[in-house]
């Protein structure tokens, strides 16, 4: 910020600044009306529970072991924490930057069965105070900490609270170096500027030893993302909350003011337009009864042939338990698929190594929290008409309870797919004509971490499939740039982007999901299988044929060998089997990994944010279970070296065959924009299957009943006529 004199008038601004400037946290809660309060009840909403959201939830109690923590168990929490001896003198309460479900024992919560009393209640919180980090079991009915692990710093840090956000962000907007220079660009500190917090990665030993965040800001708009303040910097002690560091680079780059980003209806509806965008609005009808149940408690949902549990959760976002399948013709018995299956990180770097944006290499779920920025679904164009919604139960920064409504749906769908047909050729002398129609049930949060919105579907099928599905919207995170068009730019510079819009480069930038994924096939025995499919030739005059295709199968004994990159000309299967569940056929119950789409990490393997999110490096990895491995960027990833990690674990090599596993599979995006992803993105999406696989008999919907006109009476509307 040197070379550029500060006008007078400037102090005046100065002191207003502080107060007025609107600190929106760009990745974390758009903290626009309430700065007092994040919890966000969104009271009077489309809920239906009309601010009676935490009423409600005042008298309900868990039911479930793995039912999260309920309002009264956080309240409880947070007085068993209150009078620890280490939290009880004033001013030594910790800020809680998690609180959630400790779950029971696997073999506890497999031994459960309903109406049985449950297992003691217990949390995880990991609260931070005077450079430490605590981490800390809670037992609710004891009222007990059960251990108390402090870590001194560096060890990478919890993700931040929402306070701490909004006051290191505060404190860059009050700089100032920083009123100057959004004043040198034209805008009116006190009122056009709304800045944001970014977290910060970790790029080494200046960043050591101190909690530290970056600040950006923008030219206030309602897409104000399409309008950076390009090349303002801000470092922040998050402890502190001192500035660091305020460096500008972005002088002589216009701030872009494009009037056509605002993306609302409102603002859309106004724009005259000769195409027709618009088609009769759709819906799907169910006859009769849903065919979902949910259980006592609300988490346990019961639909087709599954059962499955399910709960958001602050940090995965939404958290899908104890999936079983009723087995057609095991006499009604229930048999074990997954355990549990989440989003456990997700990592988006950005590809400019420019000073703005080298840092910005985002792990959402560790450094944000999924969960957290996941806001209420807006019913009937999030999720459709029949569905169920579930609220959360968070903790706020003080350790008090608040309710955040409608976080997760769930909904039977019917998507105009098939489940299985036939139509045989009247050649054959027969006329056999047979379709059924595919219905699913799918289990859906969308986490909005800033810019980008996530939606994440667990979707179950009749036949035992699960297809998991991730879905990208949002606005770009984009630079300003001084060009107007292409032509402009100098031979040989790097825009690292595409021109979207006028001076707005969309940067390139990637996103993998990595999920976590406990594998329980008819219990938790299991083991890994890679099914390669290899090119074999054929002997000297064995076959006109000179080659086939011919099925390998590797049980995976260690972690060395279940870590797989994937490759199109060297594919496998990856089978998750119980060796002894055996059909009668001598084959294993399995169900296989299938991915779809997906894209591997092309930055060195020595690049810092590629160590620190090195559970990239692999498409695939298997794990032996262990109850503290459930984060691949490690519990604490903020700021984290990249020595505790999935990768990290996974070094030791540990035997994984016929033991209880964990499949981690990691989903990945190269997204290079274009200029249809502006002013904001139309969806994009990949999906990965966890498909059955000698796990029935046969075909487990061989019975279901085609549908009729008498089944699906025209409720409403009319028919489509040619
Ligand atoms: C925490 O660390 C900061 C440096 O980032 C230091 O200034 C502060 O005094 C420390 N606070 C405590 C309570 O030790
Ligand atoms: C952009 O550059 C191209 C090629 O030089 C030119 O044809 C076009 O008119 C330019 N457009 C604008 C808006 O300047
Ligand atoms: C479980 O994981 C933690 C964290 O990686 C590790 O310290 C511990 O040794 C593991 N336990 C076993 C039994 O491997
Ligand atoms: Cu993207």
């Amino acid at each position: 910020m040197e070379g550029f004199p500060s006008p007078k008038h400037l102090l005046l601004l100065l002191f207003t600044a502080a107060l007025l400037l609107v600190s929106l946290s760009l990745r974390s809660f758009p903290t626009i009306r309430s700065l007092s309060s994040h919890r966000y009840s969104f009271r009077g909403g489309s809920t239906g529970t009309d601010g009676s959201g935490e009423t409600l939830h005042v008298h309900k109690n868990p039911y479930h072991p793995l039912d999260p923590l309920t309002y009264n168990e956080i309240k409880a929490i947070r007085s068993i924490l209150a009078s620890h001896p280490d939290f009880a003198s004033p001013n030594t309460f910790p800020s809680i930057h998690s609180l959630s479900l400790l779950e029971p024992e696997k073999a506890v919560v497999l031994a459960w069965r309903p109406g049985d009393t449950l297992p003691p209640r217990r949390a995880l919180v990991v609260a931070y105070s005077a450079n430490h980090t605590h981490v800390l079991p809670v037992d609710i009915a004891s009222r007990s900490v059960l251990r108390h692990v402090v870590r001194a710093r560096p060890a990478g840090y919890p993700s931040l609270t929402p306070e701490e956000m909004e006051r290191a962000t505060k404190a860059a907007a009050a700089h100032p170096d920083v009123i100057n220079a959004v004043f040198y660009r034209g805008l009116n500190p006190s009122s056009g500027v709304v800045c944001g917090p970014l977290a910060s990665g970790w790029y080494g030993p200046e960043e050591e030893n101190r909690r530290v965040i970056k600040v950006q800001c923008y030219a206030k708009s309602p897409n104000f993302y399409m309008s950076p303040v390009e090349g303002l910097t801000v470092t922040v002690d998050v402890d502190t909350g001192g500035v660091i560091r305020v460096s500008d680079q972005g002088l002589g780059i216009p701030v872009p003011r494009n009037r056509d980003t605002d993306y609302r209806y409102e603002s859309q509806r106004r724009i005259p337009t000769t195409e027709a965008v618009a088609v009769n609005p759709m819906s799907m009808e169910q006859a009769g009864k849903p065919s979902m149940r949910v259980g006592a408690g609300g988490h346990a949902v019961q639909w087709a042939g599954w059962e499955v549990h399910i709960r958001p959760d602050a940090r995965a976002g939404m958290v899908v338990s104890r999936a079983r399948f009723r087995d057609p013709e095991g006499g009604g018995a229930w048999r074990d698929v997954m355990y549990k299956g989440m989003v456990s990180e997700l990592f988006v770097p950005y590809m400019d190594p420019g000073e703005g944006w080298y840092f910005k290499t985002y792990m959402d779920a560790g450094e944000y929290g999924m969960g957290t920025n996941a806001f209420p679904l807006l019913r009937l164009n999030d999720c459709p008409r029949n569905a169920i919604y579930m609220d959360a139960v968070f903790a706020a920064a003080d350790g008090t309870p608040f309710v955040r409504p409608d976080v997760v749906c769930v909904f039977e769908r019917y998507e105009g797919d098939v489940a299985w047909r036939h139509t045989e050729n009247p050649v054959s002398g027969y006329d056999i004509r047979e379709a059924r129609p595919k219905v699913t049930l799918v289990a859906r949060m969308v986490a909005s971490v800033g810019n980008y919105d996530y939606t994440v579907d667990w979707e179950f099928q009749m036949d035992g499939l699960i297809r998991v599905k991730v879905s990208l919207s949002g606005m770009l995170m984009v630079k300003a740039t001084r060009y107007g068009n292409l032509s402009q730019v100098p031979e040989g510079e790097d825009l690292y982007g595409t021109l979207v819009a006028d001076n707005i480069v969309g940067v390139v930038h990637d996103h993998f999901v990595t999920f976590y994924l406990d594998m329980d096939v008819d219990g938790p025995s299991n083991s890994f299988v890679k099914v390669h499919m290899e090119t074999q030739e054929t002997a000297p005059g064995e076959s006109p044929r000179k080659s086939y295709m011919k099925v390998v199968r590797e049980v995976a004994r260690t972690e060395e060998d279940a870590k797989v990159k994937l490759k199109l000309y060297d594919p496998s299967e990856f089978h998750v089997v119980n060796p002894s569940r055996l059909s009668k056929l001598g084959n294993p119950s399995g169900y296989k990994l299938v991915p779809g789409a997906t894209a591997a990490s092309l930055l060195d393997l020595d690049d810092p944010p590629q160590k620190r999110a090195a559970f990239t490096n692999n498409q695939i990895w298997v794990t032996p279970y262990n109850r503290s491995e459930e984060w691949a960027g490690g519990l604490l990833a903020y700021q984290s070296h990249g020595d505790d990690n999935l990768a990290v674990w996974s070094k030791r090599d540990r035997k994984i065959e016929n033991k209880d596993i964990v499949l981690w599979y990691t989903m990945g995006f190269h997204h290079v924009p274009c200029q249809e992803d502006y002013p904001i993105m139309p969806t994009v999406f990949s999906t990965f299957d966890l498909k059955p696989v000698n796990f029935f008999r046969i075909n487990p919907i061989i019975r279901a009943a085609p549908y009729t006109e008498e089944d699906l009476p025209v409720c409403n509307g009319v028919h489509a006529t040619l």
